[in-house]
């Protein structure tokens, strides 16, 4: 049977990574995938998790099973650091540990189509090529609109709008909490207002994906949106992953969180997401929850975790500013949040910088500004220019 299916190509970010690694060149510099590197240009283990490793070794005593929720600990002591510390809405939340944010994404959108055999997904593009598939893969139709114009950097707020506007009751909104995936561009807090009104007004839900908390202006900054929105809103739904803000990639950590109008709908959404869990993955992954909420149980090593992510975004912000300021058109970058910012270029021109120049990013145009150093930023700036993008 397996020699009537037809291939599929392979994740052309994940790809990159072996692209970059097979590159002899010493002047290379990776903007591939999505994930923080020091000064140093390492992925290192945060000192928070590797304290809390130390603390598990040492006092972990039992790894059986805790069931499809996981860690429960670990799901409530992210609700303060997501909602605020008593949120209106507090009582109408439930959620769920999940592997990593995908599975957050993936699980909310087969409750929603459990819920709602005709909701459809609304979703602004360009965003995180997996959204799409995740979702459609869960039978949710996705309807794109135009949300950022690369040429000039700017959200398209009008297709936004006019979108939004004419969506059906009960149609979903993928919504990036902070730090959006490829562009940087986040709306402003008058257009999340605005947002806000449109969702209410249309009784629209939105599904906030939150999985760069802390990487733009700082965790209660980067929550700002989401506590807005759910404030008004009767029903939500927010995958978040803590698999970049606590450095936890391949743990896959993550949690879904869903709000309801009442306490009797809670209860089923509650029912239902450990079902749909159970038949995905039974339980998630246990390690990496663990290590959030010895963190999080601790005010020590929570101290530490912030004051590390707060280095990782002033890291961050200050490689935006150096090529920010290495090039007149470039200045857009300073203004931009998170690790990502994408040109506008061809996929040729994408694979030009990569062969000519050692400059990997994605065939997008998209760049990880955390895969550069600030001395970089002229090396940068000449290959965009070289290949005709500045
Ligand atoms: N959502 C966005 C926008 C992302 O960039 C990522 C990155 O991986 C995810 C979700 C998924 O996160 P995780 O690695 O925790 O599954
Ligand atoms: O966008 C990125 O680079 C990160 C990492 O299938 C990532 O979100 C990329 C592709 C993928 C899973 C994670």
């Amino acid at each position: 049977m397996f020699d009537e299916l037809k291939s599929r190509p392979a994740d052309s970010l994940l790809a990159l990574i072996k692209a970059f690694q097979a590159d002899d060149r010493p002047g290379k510099i990776d903007l591939g995938v999505g994930v923080y590197r020091d000064s140093m240009g390492r992925t290192p283990v945060m000192r928070a998790v590797k304290a809390a490793e130390q603390f598990l070794l040492e006092t972990q005593d039992s790894k059986k099973y805790l069931g499809p929720e996981g860690d429960l600990q670990f799901v409530r002591l992210l609700q303060p650091i997501i909602f605020g510390k008593s949120p209106t809405f507090a009582q109408r939340l439930v959620g769920i540990q999940t592997p990593g944010g995908s599975g957050a994404l993936r699980l909310g959108a087969e409750l929603i189509q459990a819920a709602n055999p005709s909701a459809r997904l609304l979703l602004g593009t360009p965003s995180w090529p997996n959204h799409a598939p995740i979702f459609s893969s869960a039978r949710l139709p996705v309807k794109e609109y135009a949300f950022v114009d690369l040429m000039s950097q700017q959200v398209k707020f009008e297709s936004v709008v006019a979108c939004l506007s004419s969506a059906r009751e009960g149609d979903v909104v993928l919504l990036h909490g902070c730090c959006h995936n490829p562009t940087g561009i986040d709306f402003t807090m008058e257009q999340w207002r605005q947002i806000t009104e449109i969702l209410v007004a249309h009784r629209l839900v939105p599904f906030i994906d939150l999985a760069y908390q802390g990487l733009g202006d700082g965790l209660e900054q980067d929550a700002a949106p989401t506590r807005m929105i759910l404030e008004a809103v009767d029903e939500a739904l927010i995958a978040y992953s803590c698999d970049k803000n606590f450095g936890l990639y391949r743990e896959r950590v993550g949690a879904l969180y869903v709000m309801t109008r009442n306490e009797d709908a809670l209860r089923k959404a509650e029912s239902n997401i450990a079902a749909l869990a159970r038949v995905n993955w039974s339980m998630p992954p246990d390690h990496g929850a663990a290590v959030v909420r010895s963190i999080l149980e601790s005010e020590e090593m929570s101290a530490m975790w912030r004051a590390e992510l707060e280095e990782i975004c002033l890291r961050v912000n200050g490689n935006r500013a150096a090529l920010a300021a290495a090039a007149l058109d470039l200045t857009f970058i300073r203004r931009q949040r998170g690790l990502f910012s994408n040109l506008s270029m061809s996929k040729e021109t994408a694979a030009a910088l990569r062969a000519r120049h050692g400059i990997y990013m994605a065939d997008s145009g998209r760049m990880n500004l955390a895969g550069m150093q600030p001395a970089d930023a002229d090396a940068i700036v000449a290959a965009l220019r070289a290949e005709g993008c500045l």
